[in-house]
Formats: structure tokens, C-alpha cells, sequence
């Protein structure tokens, strides 16, 4: 199959890819089409590759109200909401909500999501069904699997053993939460369980690290010490790290050393966490978002999530990735040209990064041939019109398609 006239990546020339066998076999100027080989001409429409969903949580999406709405829009009011909502889990209406969300995103050119699973859970229901729902949707999303103690390791009942068999069930990943462990003591401890399940199964790490406006909330310093420790480096990441936004400039000159030499990855939830951080403020409040542009300047790698999908912690979200940047440009003060013409690296390239995808991710010859078409002709023109996913392949297969959204104004 010929697919013509793509700006790959912003590029000012369009190319062509050819896929054969789902691969992508050329990409060039003017390929001609070969003997009976069929076509698609886009006629000078953005491709990229697709979209990485590096931080949601999959388990609780679909849920907000059910049973009670978080009414003062904190994070703890929202692990309250889900205890009692986790009470009704079954098999069943996790798969059926997974789905849904899983479809949603597609049309909106994801094709890859690390979600968390909550793990303090006795029965461990929700992570026995996603690792079902992993394999059964392999051939269209590639879904990364986080152990997540959301009530934390050492201050949840038996949490050490419910997080060590999610790990032997199959995750991919091992999490924790040391703002929510009863203590300082529990919550070095924790941080250290988890990097040393990573090391004994070869697991990634993904931590929910620091998610509070408390400057002394210190969480990312150990993470970021046993990640170059232990030589899990880059197959760690800080989630949320909001902590870092009150941290005093000193303390974070100090840090930053200790991050870069780690090298280990951020992901920022700019949409989430600027709904839930301050919320203990007066005025001024503040956002509560960490510092990704200070951390990208260092050269660390920042990629941003959704976090929430219509639960007890974010009353919105349709699935796409597109407000998550915008929110993210906003709020971190990135809105020079080169910013937001390039911003879709938080959600591509350094997303892939973050889920430690490897060479196999991007638009390239002899990569599967994974990619979407935007209708736009760049990034900045598709960020700023919510452009449609005109198409998203995986490995030459168009597993969703929509059409350009169309407005007439009737005046001259
Ligand atoms: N759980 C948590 O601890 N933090 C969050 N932002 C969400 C769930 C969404
Ligand atoms: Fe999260």
C-alpha cells in the first residue's frame, strides 16, 4: 500500500510511505505506485507517530459519581470515592469500562497507554482483567501495566504481598505512593520495596511520587538515589512530582544533579493536577504542576498524561491527548512558537521514552508501520483547530478513521 502526501513530522515537503507486509518498507518524494498496489492520497495532511498515553488509570476511568461525587476536588477526597466505588468491582464492569475507554482513545490516535491498576485490593480484581484485556488488545494498543498501591505499601493491609503477586500476575511495572504512607519512615521504605520487586523481576518502575503541595514532601530524592543505585536508571519515572512546584529554588539547584545523573523519567498530569493541587490554598493558589520546562532545559525527560477519564478524581476527559498538551503549554509558560510547535513530543517521542519503547517507535523504514494522519498540515495548526485523527494504522491496518469536522458561516 502507497500512502501519499504526508508532512511526517512537521516537515515543509511532503513524502510517501509505502507498508508492505505492515512494515514500513520506503519513505520518499513521489513514490510511484507499483502494479495493483493500492493508494491513499492525503493530499498534504500532518503525519506523526502515534500518541502515548504515559499516565492513566484505566481501572477507575468511567466511574466519577458512582456511588458519591468528590465535592472538594482534592486527591484524598478522590481516594475515598474510589475505596467505595472499588467495593462494587467486578470482572465484568471492568472490562466493559476499559473498553469503552480504550475505543475512545483510538479514534483520537493513541495507540499506546501505561495505565496504573489499583493493587490495594484484597481480590486483586481489576488487575486479573487487565491483563486479559492487555493481551486480548495487543494488536491494536499496547498497554503497559503499573502495579499501583493507591493506599499505599507499608500502611494497607498485607500491601507488601498484594503488590509482590500483581507483580508475579504480570505487570510491567511496579509503583508506590509515598505522600500517602502513614510516615516519612514508610514512605523511604516503600520507595525502596518497590525498586528492589523491579530489580528481583526485571520490572520498569512508575511511581505516583510527591502528588501534594508539601514542600517537604521528599519522595522524588530517594526514587531518583536508588534509581542510580540499583542501575535502574531509566527504567524509572516520577509521576505527578507536584511537590517539586513548592520545593525552594536551593533544594531544586541540588536535585536537579542528582535527577540527571539518575536518569530517570518525569510525567506531568497538567489537566489533573492543576484540578487538584492547591486546593488547600487561599490566595494566591497555586498550580501545582511540576517544572517541566526547568527539567526539560536540563535535558531530563518529561512526557505528559491524562491521568483521569470521567472518576472520582477528574469529572471530564474524552480519551484525547490534544487538551492535555494544551493545558501543559498553558500552565507551564510554554508558549513560544518553538514550544508549541514542538509539544507534540510530550505525548510522542518522549513518551515513548518514558515507556522505555525503544527504536521500534516512530516513523521509519523498517519499523511497523505505526502512525497517524492529523488533518492539518503541522502541529501548531492541529493543536490550535483540535484537528480530527483522519487515520490511525498499526502495522498498515487503519484501525480508526474519521472525517474532518466541517462548519459553514453564512455571512459574507
Ligand atoms: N490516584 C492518585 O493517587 N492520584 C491520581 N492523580 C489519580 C489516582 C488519578
Ligand atoms: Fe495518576
Amino acid at each position: 500500500m502507497l500512502i501519499k502526501n504526508l508532512y511526517i513530522e512537521n516537515s515543509e515537503h511532503t513524502s510517501d510511505i509505502r507498508v508492505t507486509d505492515g512494515k514500513i518498507e520506503k519513505i520518499g518524494e513521489d513514490l510511484i505506485p507499483l502494479d495493483g498496489e493500492q493508494v491513499c492520497d492525503y493530499a498534504g495532511k500532518l503525519a506523526l507517530a502515534p500518541f502515548i498515553e504515559s499516565h492513566i488509570h484505566l481501572d477507575t476511568c468511567l466511574t466519577a459519581g458512582e456511588p458519591v461525587w468528590n465535592m472538594s476536588g482534592t486527591l484524598f477526597e478522590g481516594i475515598e470515592c474510589w475505596a467505595k466505588r472499588k467495593d462494587m468491582l467486578t470482572r465484568q464492569d471492568v472490562r466493559s469500562r476499559v473498553s469503552r475507554a480504550l475505543r475512545r482513545m483510538a479514534g483520537k490516535g493513541v495507540q499506546y497507554v501505561r495505565t496504573h491498576v489499583d493493587v490495594t485490593d484484597p481480590d486483586l480484581t481489576a488487575m486479573r482483567e487487565l491483563i486479559e484485556l492487555r493481551e486480548e488488545y495487543k494488536d491494536v494498543m499496547t498497554i503497559q501495566i503499573v502495579a499501583f498501591p493507591q493506599e499505599g505499601i507499608l500502611s494497607f493491609p498485607n500491601g507488601k504481598a498484594l503488590l509482590e503477586a500483581s507483580v508475579k500476575m504480570g505487570a510491567d511495572a511496579v509503583g508506590a505512593i509515598p505522600h500517602f504512607e502513614f510516615t516519612r519512615e514508610y514512605s523511604v521504605e516503600s520507595l525502596n520495596y518497590a525498586c528492589e520487586l523491579a530489580v528481583k523481576y526485571d520490572l520498569l518502575v512508575d511511581v505516583h511520587c510527591d502528588e501534594i503541595d508539601d514542600e517537604a514532601s521528599r519522595g522524588l530524592e530517594t526514587l531518583a538515589a536508588r534509581a542510580l543505585e540499583t542501575g535502574l536508571k531509566n527504567r524509572v519515572t516520577a509521576s505527578h512530582t507536584t511537590a517539586m512546584h513548592s520545593y525552594n529554588n536551593a533544594y531544586v539547584a541540588r536535585l536537579m544533579r542528582l535527577i540527571k545523573m539518575s536518569g530517570i523519567n518525569f510525567v506531568s498530569n497538567p489537566l489533573v493536577n492543576t484540578h487538584l493541587q492547591g486546593r488547600m490554598d487561599t490566595y494566591p493558589k497555586r498550580r501545582g504542576v511540576t517544572r517541566v520546562k526547568e527539567l526539560t532545559q536540563a535535558g531530563v525527560n518529561v512526557s505528559f498524561g491524562h491521568d483521569d477519564m470521567f472518576d472520582p478524581w477528574y469529572p471530564l476527559g474524552a480519551g484525547g491527548m490534544r487538551d492535555v498538551v494544551f493545558m501543559g503549554l498553558h500552565v507551564c509558560q510554554m508558549m513560544g512558537y518553538e514550544d508549541i510547535i514542538n509539544s507534540y513530543r510530550f505525548i510522542c517521542q518522549n513518551a515513548a521514552k518514558t515507556l522505555n519503547l525503544g527504536d521500534g517507535y516512530g516513523i521509519r523504514e523498517g519499523n511497523d508501520a505505526n502512525f497517524i494522519v492529523l488533518d492539518a498540515k503541522n502541529w501548531y495548526d492541529c493543536l490550535n483547530n483540535d484537528a480530527v485523527v483522519l487515520g490511525s494504522y498499526r502495522k498498515g491496518k487503519l484501525i480508526s478513521r474519521g472525517e474532518p469536522s466541517k462548519t459553514e458561516v453564512n455571512f459574507a
